[in-house]
C-alpha cells in the first residue's frame, strides 16, 4: 500500500510540474500570514475582521492593494515582496466571501472580551478647568483615534485611541460624564471624560451597526448584524444583561439595521433590516404587560399578549408592510419616519398606535438619521438630506407633507443645526462639489453662503458648540482638519489639524437632545 501512495505522489507532483507554477490556497496562505492579526476565524484580534460586511464598504484602496502595499500608519505589512500578484489576487477574492459559520456569540464569549483599562482611576472631579458639558469629541477614523477638545477654547485636551473603524454616534451617560463608542468590528469602549481616560472595553458583537443608551443610563443596546442579535449591556461595568436574538413574527432572522433610544418612551426603538417590524424594548423595569403591534387597539381579538412580555427589555412589535430603516423621530417620540427600501418614499408611523399612517414621496435615498427639526412659520418642520440626489426635502410634521425641496450643489450625508442659530449646514459629500458646504436659512430656506475653505476636499459634518455660537466643520481627508466657524458672521476662527475627521459630538447638545443633531 505505502507503494502505490508513494507512486499517486509521483504522478501528482509530474503533474503539476507539467501544469507550470502552483495555484494559490488563498486558505493556506491566510493561515500563516493574516491569522495571527485577524484571527483564525476572520472575525478580527489586533487587526481588524476580515469578513465581506466589513470590507464590502472599505472606501479607499482595494483590499488586493492594501494586502500588497500594507496601510501606513498601522500595524498593516506590505505583503507585495513575500506573495506574488496571483496570491495576493487569490487571497483578496477568498476574503470577500461569506464566512461557511458565524459564531452565535453568546453571553460568555462577549463576557470573555471584557477587559478593564488598568490604568484607569476615577477622577473626583473634573481633571481641567475647561466647562465639561461644553467638550466635543472628535472621531479621527484616518489613525482611529478620537480628540477631546474644549468647546470653549478648542484646546486638545487628550486624545485616544479607539478600536478599528468607529461608527455612529458615540453616546453619552445622562450627566455627560462617560461616553461609549462603538466600532463596525462590534467593540463598545466607555471613556470617562472627567478622567480624561479610558475605561474599558467589551466586544459586544462581531459586525455591528450603533448604539443607544437607556434613558436613565444604566444599559447600553447594541445593534448587530453578526450575529443577529441586540446585545444589551450594563454600563456600569460593561456586563452582558442580555443577548436577545431578532427574529420576525414568522420565525425570519433578522438583521438590526440600527437602534435608537426613545427618552419619553422610556425604550430603545429598533430598526430591523430583513423582516418588515419595528421593535420597542421597553427600558421601565415597570413597563406594563406589552401588546404585539396593536398596543392600544379596542380589537380583543387583534391583541396578542406575550405573558413575558412585561418589566425590562419587555419586546413589542409593531407590523409594517414592509421593512424600514433609517429613522427621524418627532421631537416627542410619537411618530418616526423610515425609509422603504428602493420605493422613493418614507413611512411616517405612529409609535403609540402602532401603524403606518402616512407615506411621503422622498426619492434618491433619503438619509432620514441625519435629520433635523425647528420652528417655521409657527410649524414644526424636519429636514432630511438625500444620498443619491442634490436636493434637501422639507417635511411638516404635523400634516406629514413635503412642503419644499431645495436644489444642492450635490447629495449630502449630514445636517446641523443648533436652537440659538438661524441657519442649518448641509454638507454635499458626494461628487465634483463634495468641499462645498452650505449654510442655510432656516426660515427662508436660502442657501445664504456655499463655504469651500478646502478646494477638493471632502468637507462634512458639522457640530456646534453648546451656545450655537461656533460651528465645527471636518475637513474629510487624512491630513485633514477640523474648522471652527463664527456661526453668525460665518468667519473661520480657527482650524485645528486633524486625521481624517468625521462626526463631532458636543455632551451638552447630546444629552439635552438638541434639536439641531441627530440622536
Ligand atoms: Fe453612517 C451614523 C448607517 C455609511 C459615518 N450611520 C449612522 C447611523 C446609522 C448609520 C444607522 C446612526 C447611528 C447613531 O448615531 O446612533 N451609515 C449607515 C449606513 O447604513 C451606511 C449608509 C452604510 C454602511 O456602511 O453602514 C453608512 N456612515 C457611513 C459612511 O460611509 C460614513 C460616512 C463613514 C464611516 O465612518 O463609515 C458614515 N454614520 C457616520 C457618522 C455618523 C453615522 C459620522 C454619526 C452622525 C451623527 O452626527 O450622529
Amino acid at each position: 500500500m505505502p507503494g502505490r501512495f508513494g507512486f499517486l505522489g509521483l504522478c501528482t507532483g509530474l503533474l503539476a510540474l507539467l501544469a507550470g507554477p502552483a495555484t494559490a490556497d488563498p486558505a493556506q496562505i491566510y493561515a500563516t500570514d493574516c491569522a495571527a492579526c485577524h484571527g483564525s476565524d476572520r472575525l478580527g484580534g489586533d487587526g481588524p475582521a476580515l469578513i465581506p460586511q466589513t470590507l464590502g464598504r472599505m472606501r479607499g484602496p482595494k483590499v488586493a492593494e492594501v494586502i500588497a502595499h500594507g496601510r501606513a500608519a498601522t500595524q498593516m505589512p506590505a505583503y507585495g515582496e513575500t506573495l506574488s500578484e496571483t496570491e495576493i489576487e487569490a487571497l483578496a477574492e477568498w476574503l470577500k466571501k461569506p464566512l461557511d459559520h458565524v459564531s452565535d456569540w453568546t453571553p460568555t464569549q462577549i463576557a470573555a472580551t471584557r477587559w478593564r483599562d488598568p490604568d484607569y482611576t476615577p477622577a473626583e472631579a473634573p481633571a481641567f478647568d475647561a466647562d465639561p458639558l461644553n467638550i466635543t469629541l472628535v472621531v479621527e477614523t484616518g489613525d482611529h483615534h478620537v480628540s477631546v477638545l474644549d468647546g470653549d477654547t478648542f484646546a486638545v485636551l487628550d486624545r485616544f485611541a479607539t478600536p478599528f473603524a468607529v461608527h455612529g454616534g458615540p453616546k453619552f451617560s445622562p450627566d455627560g460624564r462617560y461616553v461609549f463608542i462603538m466600532s463596525r468590528d462590534g467593540w463598545v469602549q466607555k471613556y470617562d471624560i472627567w478622567s480624561l481616560h479610558q475605561v474599558g472595553r467589551v466586544r459586544a458583537g462581531l459586525n455591528s451597526r450603533n448604539i443607544a443608551m437607556s434613558a436613565d443610563g444604566k444599559w447600553l443596546a447594541v445593534a448587530n448584524y453578526l450575529p443577529m442579535t441586540l446585545t444589551l449591556l450594563d454600563t456600569d461595568d460593561l456586563s452582558v444583561k442580555s443577548v436577545m436574538p431578532v427574529t420576525g413574527k414568522d420565525g425570519t432572522p433578522s438583521r438590526v439595521s440600527a437602534v435608537y433610544q426613545a427618552p419619553q418612551r422610556d425604550s430603545f426603538i429598533l430598526a430591523l433590516k430583513d423582516v418588515p417590524e419595528i421593535w420597542e424594548v421597553a427600558t421601565d423595569p415597570e413597563a406594563e404587560p406589552v401588546y404585539e403591534g396593536f398596543v392600544h387597539s379596542r380589537r380583543k381579538d387583534m391583541i396578542e399578549a406575550l405573558p413575558s412580555s412585561r418589566g425590562l427589555f419587555a419586546r413589542r412589535r409593531i407590523m409594517l408592510g414592509a421593512p424600514l430603516d433609517d429613522f427621524f423621530f418627532t421631537d416627542d417620540y410619537r411618530h418616526l419616519i423610515g425609509a422603504a427600501r428602493d420605493t422613493g418614499r418614507g413611512v411616517v408611523v405612529n409609535l403609540n398606535v402602532g401603524r403606518e399612517i402616512a407615506d411621503l414621496p422622498l426619492p434618491g435615498m433619503p438619509h432620514l438619521g441625519s435629520g433635523i427639526s425647528w420652528e417655521r412659520g409657527g410649524r414644526r418642520v424636519m429636514a432630511t438630506p438625500h444620498l443619491k440626489e442634490g436636493m434637501l426635502s422639507i417635511i411638516d410634521t404635523e400634516s406629514w407633507t413635503v412642503t419644499d425641496t431645495i436644489k444642492t450643489d450635490g447629495a449630502g450625508f449630514f445636517l446641523r443645526s443648533h436652537e440659538d442659530t438661524p441657519y442649518f449646514w448641509a454638507d454635499v459629500f458626494f461628487g465634483p462639489d463634495r468641499d462645498a458646504m452650505h449654510v442655510i436659512d432656516k426660515q427662508s430656506l436660502e442657501i445664504v453662503r456655499t463655504l469651500r475653505p478646502v478646494p477638493g476636499a471632502t468637507v462634512a459634518h458639522v457640530e456646534f458648540t453648546r451656545d450655537g455660537r461656533h460651528a465645527l466643520v471636518s475637513v474629510w481627508e487624512d491630513d485633514g482638519a477640523v474648522i471652527v466657524y463664527d456661526a453668525t458672521t460665518l468667519d473661520e476662527v480657527t482650524r485645528l489639524p486633524m486625521r481624517k475627521p468625521s462626526g463631532k459630538y458636543n455632551v451638552f447638545n447630546k444629552i439635552t437632545f438638541s434639536e439641531g443633531t441627530s440622536h
